[in-house]
């Protein structure tokens, strides 16, 4: 439990402060510059298999973790999974991992939100890991953090659906933000922040000529439960499961199988009807 987490050479106890004060905490090294670099690779040779096939394409995206078993590998790394325990205790379950990726010179933004809102969880037992594929830097679209804002619990948001948005709803906090407070969580590529459901969050376009790629990584007590009684697929990364809230799968056994791809389909119809 002693371990130096990242440059700002914080124990796991005073980083757990940290975050309970801040509601985020960055940077954490995880990777070095080769295995970032294989892992980018790897996800991006798998695009290049899936060709055009953009249903596909979407469930790479959306379920990495179960698509590709680096990514599996990466939800379980030693220094992201001790870090995720600091913060919510033994018992962790990955609920999702999506990549947000914004192409080289685009304008797509994620608008400032809070995570929690459209989950249906019921607690906010949940922290995400960002992890940083590409680096993330101001000029790139890096995240942004209005710093204890996960004091607020959650705010009301609009649904704008702007094409330029990353977010699905294109959710949009409704109450007013201190956009001159913001950390902006800039990341070597193999490096991660972690942030608060409820933490006041969003990022720019990205100006460089290189993808920014970031995997979001939820991970959540395995005390939580979906407020509807519904399943969704999640997988255990540390202590045990005496809850059974979820449905808990095993590490995928291969790249890009269609026993995979079938499983990420039905949690999508489910997630689908839970969220929207
Ligand atoms: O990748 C981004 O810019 C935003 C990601 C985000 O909002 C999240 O991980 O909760």
């Amino acid at each position: 439990m002693n371990e130096i987490i990242g440059k700002n050479c914080a124990t796991l106890d005073n980083l757990s402060q940290y975050y309970v004060q801040n509601g985020y905490f960055s940077p954490v090294d995880v990777l070095s510059n080769s295995e970032t670099r294989t892992l980018r690779d790897d996800y991006e040779s798998a695009e290049k298999e899936l060709g055009s096939d953009e249903e596909k394409l979407g469930l790479l995206r959306a379920y990495p973790n179960r698509l590709l078993p680096s990514f599996d590998a990466l939800t379980r790394n030693k220094k992201l999974v001790e870090t995720a325990r600091a913060i919510l205790g033994e018992d962790i379950l990955v609920w999702s991992t999506p990549l947000f990726i914004k192409e080289a010179e685009s304008e797509k933004i994620v608008s400032w939100h809070q995570d929690l809102t459209y989950w249906k969880l019921s607690e906010f037992k949940e922290t995400t890991c960002w992890f940083a594929i590409s680096d993330a830097t101001k000029k790139s679209g890096c995240m942004k953090f209005i710093p204890a804002s996960h004091k607020t619990k959650i705010v009301p948001h609009n649904d704008t659906y702007s094409k330029n948005n990353l977010l699905s709803r294109g959710q949009e906090i409704a109450v007013e933000v201190e956009e001159d407070k913001a950390f902006y969580a800039e990341l070597h590529a193999g490096q991660a922040s972690f942030h608060h459901g409820l933490l006041f969050h969003g990022s720019g376009c990205n100006q460089t000529n290189d993808r920014r790629i970031g995997s979001a990584i939820r991970y959540i007590s395995a005390s939580m439960k979906q407020e509807t009684g519904v399943k969704p697929l999640v997988t255990q990364v540390s202590g045990e499961d005496k809850f059974k809230n979820f449905k808990v799968a095993p590490p995928p056994e291969g790249r890009l199988l269609t026993e995979e791809f079938e499983r990420c389909r039905e949690d999508k119809e489910l997630k689908k009807k839970l969220l929207f």
